[in-house]
C-alpha cells in the first residue's frame, strides 16, 4: 500500500478533522490569517481559488503521524513519508538567490536528519515571480539559490532532480502582519527511498533549459515515479505548461490548455512505460493567470483524461510571463 492517499475534500469542517493522527497534511488554498495554526501539517497556499468552491487537499496516512519542528523546518512523519513545509518570512527582494539557497539547505538538511534522505516533490511560492529586481527577474534568482544547492546536495544532480512547481502570489494577498508568510513558502514530499526522474519526450528538459531563460536553468524533472511496494506507484507531476522543445507556444489560454494536455499525456505514457502499468490522473491543480471562465477549461479537460479528476482551480503567476495556464497533480497505478 502507498503510505499515504491524497484527496480533495471540502475546506469547511477540514479543521475538525486535523487533530486525527492519521492526517500527514492538509493544504489549503486561500489567504492567510494572523491566527494560523502551528500544526506542521497544515498549511497554506496563498493563492485564490476560482470557481467559487473551497477545497482542501489532505493526505491520509494508514498509520500514526508524528509531527516536530526544527530549525525552521515542520514535519510530519508517519515512518515512511516526510512532510515537510519552510516559509521565509523575509520578502527580500534584492537577495532571494541567497534566501532560496538557505531555505534549501535546511529543507534538505532536515529531511536527511529524520532519515529521508531523497526529496521526491517540492512545492514553491514566492511573492512577485516575474518582478525584477537589480536586472534579474526573481524567479531567474530563485532559480541559481536553488541549483546552487541541488548541486552541492545531490550526487548526480540530472538524474536525481524532486518534481517541482515553482508559482508566484500577488505579495498583497499574503501581507498579514510584520514579517509574516511574504516571503518564500516550500512544501515537500521526502522518501526513504529515490523515485525516478521522468522526462517529457516533447520537452526539453529544464535542467538543459539554453540560457536565455536565465543564468541557472530551472532544475527540477517533469516528474518522479515512486514504486511504494507491491504495483502501487505514485508519479508527481511537475507544473506542466504550453512549452515544447525549451519555447512558448501559443498566445491564449484554450490554445495553451491544449499543449499542455498533449504535454501531460506525454509524460503519462512515459511514465506508465516505465512503471509497465498504466498510470491515471488522480488530482489535477491547476494555475490559471488570471481570473477566467472555467467551464470550457474543465470540458477539455475531462475530454482529455475520458472522465472527470478532481480538480482545484487557483489563480496564480506561473514563471514564464507568457504563460496563461499550468497543471499539475498526481497520477496513480491502478492498485493506487
Ligand atoms: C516549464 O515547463 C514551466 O522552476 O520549478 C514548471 C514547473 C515550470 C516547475 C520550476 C517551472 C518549475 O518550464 C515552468
Amino acid at each position: 500500500m502507498a503510505p499515504f492517499v491524497m484527496r480533495y475534500c471540502d475546506d469547511h469542517g477540514a479543521d475538525e478533522r486535523l487533530n486525527n493522527d492519521h492526517r500527514l497534511a492538509l493544504i489549503r488554498f486561500r489567504e492567510p490569517v494572523a491566527a494560523e495554526t502551528d500544526d506542521p501539517r497544515q498549511c497554506v497556499i496563498p493563492l485564490p481559488e476560482l470557481g467559487g468552491t473551497a477545497t482542501a487537499e489532505i493526505w491520509i496516512s494508514p498509520s500514526p503521524v508524528q509531527v516536530g519542528r526544527v530549525s525552521g523546518v515542520s514535519y510530519a512523519d508517519n515512518g515512511e513519508a516526510l512532510f515537510l513545509q519552510l516559509q521565509s518570512d523575509e520578502y527580500a527582494p534584492d537577495a532571494l538567490q541567497p534566501v532560496t539557497a538557505i531555505a534549501y539547505r535546511r529543507l534538505f538538511a532536515v529531511a536527511r536528519a529524520q532519515g529521508y534522505p531523497h526529496l521526491l516533490r517540492i512545492w514553491n511560492y514566492l511573492p512577485d515571480i516575474n518582478e525584477e529586481y537589480g536586472g534579474l527577474e526573481r524567479y531567474r534568482a530563485f532559480c541559481a539559490g536553488r541549483r546552487q544547492v541541488l548541486d552541492a546536495t545531490l550526487g548526480e544532480v540530472e538524474t536525481r532532480l524532486p518534481a517541482a512547481s515553482a508559482i508566484g502570489f500577488p505579495k498583497s494577498f499574503a501581507q498579514v502582519g510584520e514579517g509574516m508568510g511574504e516571503g518564500l513558502r516550500l512544501y515537500a514530499l521526502a522518501g526513504r527511498d529515490a523515485g525516478e526522474q521522468i522526462e517529457n519526450p516533447r520537452q526539453i528538459s529544464a535542467f538543459h533549459y539554453p540560457p536565455e531563460y536565465g543564468p541557472r536553468s530551472p532544475s527540477f524533472s517533469r516528474a518522479v515515479l515512486k514504486h511504494w511496494g507491491d504495483g502501487h506507484y505514485h508519479l508527481y507531476i511537475s507544473g506542466t505548461a504550453s512549452v515544447v522543445g525549451h519555447a512558448s507556444r501559443h498566445g491564449n489560454l484554450l490554445a495553451q490548455l491544449d499543449e499542455t494536455l498533449v504535454n501531460l499525456d506525454a509524460l503519462l505514457t512515459e511514465a506508465s512505460r516505465r512503471a509497465a502499468t498504466p498510470l491515471q490522473p488522480a488530482l489535477l491543480r491547476i494555475y490559471v493567470r488570471t481570473d477566467s471562465d472555467l467551464a470550457p477549461l474543465r470540458e477539455r479537460i475531462v475530454q482529455a483524461f475520458g472522465r472527470a479528476v478532481p480538480m482545484v482551480f487557483l489563480q496564480g503567476d506561473v514563471c514564464r510571463r507568457e504563460l496563461l495556464i499550468e497543471i499539475e497533480g498526481l497520477a496513480v497505478s491502478a492498485a493506487g
